[in-house]
């Protein structure tokens, strides 16, 4: 098992450049960056990020094709490769909708956007010249002028379609989960589209919280699960028999939220089952039995997402002295 962790960098620089550093220190082999418009830039951060840690992979977590063309995407991902000597990954996926809706960006056929920028990125990545014709994408000849060498890719992915094509042209998957069933069941749509052999890194980029107190680690991560909750499929909440009048609770209370400022009725929405269904989160043994399950399940990285803990540096160092030794061989 790998363990990976999430920032999102909606904290300064160096305070991302100090839990990046110390989460190598503490064992993680993976640091992966969201990217949302209103954040700081992915690629900047992972620039900082390429020259201040030693060891370990440096992601983007993830890139979208609607607001950078692959050709850029490409260009950006590759530069943070070159300065990092070959650590960079690229995470990319369909792209949050919601944010979309704020600049303007219509949502259209991710899926098929997604396997055209994927193509063309792999194409420029291996130093060619790209001709590209696809319905969103054209390039004529592109081809990137420095060598930046091949970088991984992530796809995130949590629907049936993009599983697929997460396997047949990813190097790992991102699957924003963090319950055994749900990767038994997203294992199923891998292995039917999987070549043979092929070395494939099932990622659950987890919404995860630790502490040595469990109810408090459960409390830290109830606005965290009441968002994930709120934007799930109902195929999910049949899957874990939770019921949909939990779910509207949960609803209505982002709602007044985002109206009144009430976070105390989100919190007071948000239970065990949920909390369970939709984080990794408990004490260092809670978290050791299901992370256990989670690789049963076929999980080969858990990428530690929002909150990772009440107190962010106190939990990657339980994770580092805790849970990161129980599975360094498996
Ligand atoms: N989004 C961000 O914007 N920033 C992030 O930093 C970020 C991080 C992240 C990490 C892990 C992860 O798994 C997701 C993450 N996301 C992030 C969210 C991500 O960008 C996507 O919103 C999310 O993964 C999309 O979920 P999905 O895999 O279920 O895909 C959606 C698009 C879907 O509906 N998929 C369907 C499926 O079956 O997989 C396919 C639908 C389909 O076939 N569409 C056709 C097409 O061509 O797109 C068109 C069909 C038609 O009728 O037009």
């Amino acid at each position: 098992m790998r363990f990976g962790i999430e920032f999102v960098p909606n904290m300064k620089y160096f305070e991302l450049e100090y839990y990046s550093k110390f989460a190598e220190e503490k064992g993680f082999e993976n640091v992966w960056i969201t990217d949302h418009y209103n954040n700081r830039n992915v690629y900047s951060m992972l620039t900082l990020l390429a020259i201040k840690t030693d060891r370990m992979r440096v992601g983007a977590g993830v890139a979208n094709p609607f607001t950078m063309h692959p050709a850029v995407i490409a260009s950006a991902i590759g530069t943070v490769n070159e300065i990092s000597g070959g650590r960079a990954v690229l995470g990319i996926a369909a792209g949050d909708r919601v944010t979309f809706d704020r600049i303007g960006i219509e949502w259209k056929k991710p899926l098929k956007r997604l396997k055209e920028a994927v193509e063309i990125i792999k194409l420029l990545h291996s130093g060619k010249s790209v001709k590209f014709d696809g319905e969103f994408f054209k390039t004529n000849g592109a081809k990137l002028d420095f060598k930046c060498g091949e970088c991984p890719i992530y796809i995130g992915a949590q629907g049936p379609k993009m599983l697929q094509l997460a396997a047949v042209m990813g190097d790992g998957v991102l699957i924003n989960a963090s319950h055994p069933e749900d990767f038994e069941e997203a294992g199923k749509i891998l292995r039917a589209n999987l070549i043979a052999d092929k070395d494939f890194d099932i990622a659950a980029y987890a919404s995860f919280s630790i502490d040595r107190d469990g109810d408090r680690a459960k409390n830290a991560a109830k606005i965290v699960v009441a968002f994930i909750a709120a934007g799930s499929p109902d195929i999910i909440f049949e899957r874990h028999g939770i019921e949909i009048e939990k779910v509207e609770k949960v609803k209505n209370a982002l709602n007044a939220a985002f109206t009144k400022g009430d976070w105390k009725s989100v919190h007071e929405s948000v239970d065990d089952e949920l909390i369970d269904v939709f984080s990794i989160s408990g004490t260092p043994d809670d978290i050791v039995e299901r992370i256990a399950k989670l690789s049963k399940a076929g999980v080969t990285q858990v990428v530690a997402g929002s909150p990772i803990g009440p107190r962010k540096k106190d939990s990657i160092k339980l994770i580092g002295d805790r849970i990161i030794p129980e599975f360094r061989d498996s």
